[in-house]
């Protein structure tokens, strides 16, 4: 058994982020798998906010609330300073700064409108036996997202990663969000936004994001003859 156990899905992105930083860093874990709607009561627990992922570290605690930590972004920043290298929080200050405000702006501001906005309208209902909500995936996708793509794309201005030319947690974390679009759909970067589209395809070079697509896709693959397309 590994020294870590990882709490949640492969679909979360959430998930995903740890799931990078820990392949990055070559930690060693094992997901155990939780299910959302509703999270089990022993979950509970150790995740008060009743949210995914959770991260146990055995070597602290292998029981109970001791030895676990909730919040992608309080697990990763435990990561960093368990294994500084290869180190994913910028040295200088200011550049510290721009980069968690880049991945606060993921996890916040981007989670909350392609979640609730294009994710859970499309598999919600499809894991229901009901009909997806194209139609709301669909405003979503063309009402909201463009100005957040549009930040994104202008911030970025053509470098290969957000924060100080090196790869960073503000890189992990917008590709995380970014790449959920592509789990369901035919959503395409390409065109009104290059360069965010090939930082998209140099993060999902990165072993630990190959590993949790690899994983995404044989679990939606199963669930849908194709992608929407969001037009
Ligand atoms: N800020 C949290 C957000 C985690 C989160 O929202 N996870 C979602 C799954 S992607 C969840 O557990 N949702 C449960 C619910 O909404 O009931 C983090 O960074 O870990």
């Amino acid at each position: 058994m590994s020294d870590m156990t990882l709490y949640g899905v492969p679909g979360s992105p959430f998930v995903r982020k740890v799931e990078i930083v820990m392949g990055e860093k070559s930690l060693n874990y094992e997901l155990e798998i939780v299910n959302i709607l509703p999270t089990p009561d022993w979950f509970n627990e150790i995740s008060p906010a009743r949210r995914i992922p959770v991260l146990r570290d055995r070597r602290i605690a292998t029981e109970g609330v001791a030895g676990t930590l909730a919040d992608s972004s309080a697990i990763c920043a435990y990561l960093e300073k368990l294994q500084p290298e290869p180190s994913l929080y910028p040295s200088d200050a200011f550049a510290h700064g721009r980069a968690i405000w880049l991945e606060e702006y993921a996890d916040s501001e981007m989670a909350s409108t392609i979640g609730p906005g294009i994710f859970r309208p499309l598999l919600f209902p499809i894991m229901q036996k009901k009909e997806p909500d194209v139609q709301a995936a669909k405003k979503t996708w063309t009402e909201k997202v463009p100005s957040q793509l549009d930040y994104l794309e202008s911030t970025l201005n053509g470098k290969s990663f957000f924060v100080d030319d090196q790869l960073s947690i503000a890189d992990i974390a917008i590709a995380c969000q970014l790449s959920q679009l592509g789990l369901l759909t035919q959503c395409s970067l390409d065109g009104r936004w290059p360069g965010l589209a090939k930082h998209l395809e140099g993060i999902k070079q990165l072993a630990g994001m190959q590993k949790n697509l690899a994983a995404c896709n044989k679990i939606f693959g199963r669930m849908l003859p194709e992608k929407f397309d969001l037009g």
